[in-house]
């Protein structure tokens, strides 16, 4: 009998590429090619299969082109990538990779948090540079994490582990703005306090982005929201560029109308505004979030386990529109 046909669209572990093979015909695109639309929509064609890693668009217009396409597996938890609704419509499964990312994800938020509040990455750029040539009382003075208040916009997974490391590690007063508040217990774990988002941005020393992207969430951070901030506050955001107005975020940097701001993610990525490049109070690093052998080996394992779990046994991990499962 013929494999099923998939397409791999970013490289991946050789492993899972093998793993996929005893399943599939596989065709992908180890050497990192970044595919237009149009390009994307020819590779697609009489594949059954995608493995996605995020940045991939499937939409309306790229389903309708590709009828023998029947899943789509991201290799993220985020899934903006993924136009759901239209999925469904059209009986193609999305699928994608929670919970086995969220304890390296929020590491590296808490990370970020860090070296934005004590000017790591700054300080060690001018002393590579050769500038550091006397002490000074006040040098690269950052501001105090144990003991501030930590304000998580989105308290999913990602955002109750940073939570839990700030209360617990740190001594932090955290605070919160969801949709939904968490149930007591989850906030009592997490010590976390529920505040409206104009609360959470007028009292946080320091605010951590974790929110998923959509439509909604655009811009949740603009303007408007920053200059509610402390101009002592700092800003991270692991979550999505689009949450964030980077042109308005890299003036209020400038202008000292907050401290500082972490980012692992932007609008437009892997393009930087450049007014963001040209200021210094800004850590920048390149969507590494979940950047860690082992973990970045069990998303491809559970996107892997989507894709042979659908086509070969009708039974995927962690679909997202399992609506479509009947019919199919
Ligand atoms: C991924 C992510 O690295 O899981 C997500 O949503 O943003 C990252 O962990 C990225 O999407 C590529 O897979």
């Amino acid at each position: 009998m013929n494999k099923p046909k998939i397409l791999v669209a970013r490289s991946v572990f050789p492993e899972t590429i093998a793993r996929l093979e005893a399943h599939f015909e596989v065709e992908s695109n180890q050497d990192d090619q970044s595919w237009s639309k149009a390009q994307l929509i020819q590779k697609l064609q009489g594949k059954q299969g995608a493995f996605t890693t995020g940045s991939e668009r499937i939409d309306a217009e790229v389903l309708a082109a590709c009828p023998e396409l029947k899943i789509c597996a991201n290799m993220a938890v985020g899934y903006n990538n993924f136009d759901v609704d239209a999925m469904t419509a059209r009986g193609v499964l999305a699928t994608n990779a929670p919970d086995v990312l969220t304890e390296t994800t929020a590491d590296f938020g808490f990370a970020l948090l860090m070296a934005t509040a004590r000017r790591i990455t700054e300080s060690e750029h001018f002393l590579r540079a050769g500038k550091w040539q006397k002490w000074s009382y006040d040098m690269f003075a950052g501001s105090d994490i144990h003991g501030a208040t930590l304000g998580i916009i989105g308290m999913g997974r990602i955002g109750q582990g940073i939570a839990r490391r700030g209360a617990h590690g740190f001594g932090m007063k955290v605070i919160y703005h969801n949709r939904s508040r968490l149930d007591a217990q989850l906030e009592a774990e997490c010590k976390a306090s529920y505040a409206t988002k104009e609360e959470l941005l007028k009292t946080a020393d320091h605010v951590v982005l974790v929110v998923p992207y959509s439509a909604a969430s655009h811009h949740t951070i603009g303007a408007a929201e920053l200059a509610l901030m402390k101009p002592t506050a700092t800003l991270v955001n692991i979550a999505r560029g689009g949450i964030v107005d980077d042109a308005a975020l890299a003036a209020a940097l400038r202008d000292k109308r907050i401290a500082a701001a972490g980012l692992d993610v932007f609008e437009g990525e892997p393009n930087v505004h450049p007014a963001l490049l040209g200021v210094p109070n800004v850590v920048l690093t390149p969507h590494i979030a979940s950047a860690t052998i082992p973990t970045r080996r069990a998303m491809a394992e559970l996107a892997a386990d989507n894709l042979v779990g659908f086509l070969v046994d009708g039974k995927p991990v962690t679909p997202l529109n399992p609506a479509v499962l009947g019919g199919k």
